[in-house]
C-alpha cells in the first residue's frame, strides 16, 4: 500500500534581526504536526527565512551591514532557535538561496507567457513595514491601515509588473464556497470571503527603485512577497518538476499568524491558479502571543527571547505550554508565571509524579519488571484514546489533544490513589498488585506515544525508562492497543524527575 505524503509549511520569517518566541510557536505547531504524520508516511517539513525586501535591507544598513553579510551572520541564530527547540525540519529555505531565485524567475516568465503578468504603472503609497502596497483610499489619516502597524507610508510612482489578481476573483469566491474549511480557522474565511466580496485590485509585483531582491529580467527586482510565497513551491524543485514537488504538492497544511492571511489565502492562491496548480488543503491562521494586550512583534520590541526562556524552563515545558494555552486560533497573553503554572502542575504533578511512583512502586514492589498483562478496565475505558487524539491533531486542536491525553494521566493517578498498591502488597493481594502496576506501565507507554509530538524529549524519557528499545512512534492507531507492553521487560527508572518542580526564583 503506497503511504500518504504530507507537506507542512511555516512562513518565512523576515531575518530583520533575532527570532522572538512567536517565531517559535509557529515552528513548533509544525513540529508537532511532522512528528505526528512521519509514522504514517512520507513527511515534508519546510521553513525558512525571507531574507530581501526593504524592511531587512534598512535593518542591515542602519546595523552597518551589507544586507547579504547580515542575512548570512543572522542564519546561525535562526538555526539555533530550532535546535533549541527539537524542531525537526525537512528544509530550510533561504530565500538568498540560488535554487530558489532562478525558480522565482523561471515563475515570472511562465506568469508573463500565462498573460498573468503585465507592465504597468504603480502609483500609490507603500509600507514598508509591511511591505505592502496600499491605494489612497485605503490609507487611515494618510498612514498605513493596518491597525496593528499605522506607520508613515512612501508614495511610489514606478513603471512596475502587475499580476492579474482582479481577474480571479471570482474564481476565488466560487472557491471560498465550494471549500469552507480550507481557511481556517473560521473567523479568517469569513474576514477573507469579506475581503474579497470587496473586490480585489491587480498586484504590483515589483520594485524598480530597490536592489535588494530577486533580479528580474528587463530590470527592477520582485515583490518581497510574491519572491516569499514562491517558496512554497521553490523548495520543491518545482521549476525542475523535482522529485519533491511530484511527491509533496500541493501542502496539507500551511501556518501561517493571522496577520498574513491576505497575501495566503487570496493572493497565493490566485498566483497557484495562475500556474494551472493545486492549492494547498488547508491554511490555517493561528492566533497572536500577545504581552500586556499588544501583539508580541519585532518591530514594537515587547518581545520574549525564546533562548533565554528554554534555558531556564526547558523546551518541552515551553512546547507544552503553548500548545496547552490556549485553541491554536486564538490569542493569549504571554506571563512566566503561566509557565511555572503548567510546569508545576500538569507537567511536574500530572505527569512526572505518575512516572516517578509507579516505577518505584514496581521497582520496590517487583523488582522492576513489567508483570503479566490482565483484563484491564482502564484499558477498555480508553480504547479509543488513539484516536480520538490523532484525530485531533490532525485537525490542529493541539489544545483539546492535550487535554484528552491528560483524562488519561488523571485517570491513571487516580488508580494509584484508589488502588492502593502498598496495600494491596501489605495484604499480599498479588493479583490485583500485578493488574495495577500492569495498568500503570502500560499508561506510560500509551503516554510516551501520545507526547510524543508534543514533548519528544519527555516521551524518550519515559520510553527509556520503561525499559523499551528504539523510540516511540505517532503511529498510534497501530501502537495503542492495551496489552502490548510486554510482561518479564525490566525498567529503568531514572533518578531524577522528568519534570523538577521550579521555584519562583527559576525566573
Ligand atoms: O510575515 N504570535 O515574517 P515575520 C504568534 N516574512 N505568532 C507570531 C508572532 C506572535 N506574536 N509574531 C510572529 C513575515 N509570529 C513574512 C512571511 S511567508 C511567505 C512570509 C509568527 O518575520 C507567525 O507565524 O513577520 C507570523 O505569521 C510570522 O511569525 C511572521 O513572521
Amino acid at each position: 500500500m503506497s503511504k500518504r505524503a504530507y507537506f507542512v509549511t511555516t512562513p518565512i520569517y523576515y531575518i530583520s534581526g533575532n527570532p522572538h518566541i512567536g517565531h517559535a510557536y509557529t515552528s513548533i505547531a509544525a513540529d508537532v504536526l511532522a512528528r505526528y504524520h512521519r509514522t504514517l508516511g512520507p513527511t515534508f517539513f519546510l521553513t525558512g527565512t525571507d531574507e530581501h525586501g526593504q524592511k531587512v535591507e534598512q535593518a542591515a544598513r542602519e546595523a552597518g551591514f551589507d544586507p547579504q553579510a547580515w542575512t548570512d551572520a543572522l542564519i546561525p541564530k535562526w538555526k539555533a532557535l530550532y535546535a533549541a527547540y527539537d524542531v525537526g525540519y525537512d528544509d530550510f529555505i533561504r530565500t538568498t538561496e540560488t535554487r530558489h531565485t532562478t525558480q522565482v524567475v523561471a515563475v515570472f516568465e511562465r506568469l508573463k507567457e500565462t498573460g498573468d503578468v503585465y507592465l504597468g504603472t504603480y502609483e500609490g503609497w507603500y509600507c514598508t513595514n509591511d511591505e505592502t502596497f496600499w491605494l489612497e483610499s485605503k490609507l487611515i489619516d494618510g498612514r498605513c491601515p493596518n491597525p496593528e502597524c499605522g506607520r508613515a507610508v512612501q508614495w511610489l510612482s514606478e513603471e512596475n509588473w502587475f499580476f492579474a489578481l482582479s481577474k480571479y476573483r471570482d474564481r476565488l469566491v466560487a472557491y471560498y464556497r465550494a471549500h469552507p474549511e480550507w481557511v481556517r480557522p473560521e473567523r479568517a474565511y469569513n474576514e477573507m470571503m469579506s475581503t474579497l466580496e470587496g473586490g480585489l485590485d491587480d498586484l504590483c509585483i515589483s520594485r524598480v527603485n530597490l536592489d535588494w531582491g530577486v533580479p528580474l529580467p528587463g530590470g527592477g527586482v520582485m515583490y518581497v512577497w510574491l519572491d516569499a510565497l514562491l517558496n512554497y513551491l521553490t523548495a520543491l524543485d518545482y521549476a525542475s518538476d523535482g522529485e519533491r514537488f511530484r511527491t509533496f504538492w500541493p501542502p496539507n497544511v500551511q501556518l501561517i499568524g493571522k496577520e498574513i492571511a491576505r497575501f495566503h489565502t487570496i493572493i497565493w492562491p490566485a498566483v497557484l491558479f495562475a500556474l494551472g496548480l493545486e492549492t494547498p488543503n488547508v491554511v490555517f491562521a493561528h492566533g497572536w502571543i500577545t504581552l500586556e494586550g499588544e501583539k508580541m512583534s519585532k518591530s514594537r520590541g515587547n518581545v520574549v527571547d525564546p533562548f533565554e526562556l528554554v534555558e531556564r524552563f526547558g523546551s518541552d515545558t515551553i512546547r507544552y505550554f503553548l500548545l496547552r494555552e490556549a485553541h491554536f486560533g486564538s490569542d493569549f497573553s504571554f506571563g512566566e508565571e503561566k509557565v511555572r503554572l503548567r510546569r508545576n502542575g500538569d507537567l511536574g504533578n500530572d505527569l512526572g509524579n505518575l512516572v516517578k511512583r509507579s516505577l518505584a512502586m514496581l521497582a520496590r514492589y517487583r523488582n522492576g519488571r513489567i508483570p503479566a498483562a490482565a483484563p484491564s478496565a482502564l484499558g477498555a475505558r480508553f480504547a479509543d484514546l488513539g484516536a480520538r487524539t490523532g484525530a485531533l491533531v490532525e485537525r490542529l486542536a493541539f489544545r483539546d489533544a492535550l487535554e484528552a491525553v491528560w483524562e488519561f494521566v488523571t485517570a491513571l493517578n487516580r488508580a494509584i490513589e484508589e488502588q492502593k498498591p502498598w496495600e494491596l502488597h501489605k495484604r499480599g493481594d498479588d493479583a490485583a498488585l500485578d493488574a495495577v502496576l500492569y495498568d500503570l506501565c502500560e499508561g506510560i507507554r500509551w503516554l510516551a506515544h501520545l507526547t510524543f509530538p508534543f514533548m519528544p524529549a519527555t516521551a524518550r524519557g519515559m520510553w527509556t525508562q520503561l525499559g523499551l528499545a528504539g523510540e516511540p512512534a505517532g503511529a498510534w492507531s497501530d501502537e495503542l492497543v492495551w496489552g502490548r507492553l510486554a510482561s518479564g521487560a525490566q525498567t529503568a527508572p531514572a533518578e531524577a524527575a522528568l519534570f523538577p518542580r521550579l521555584d519562583a526564583s527559576v525566573a
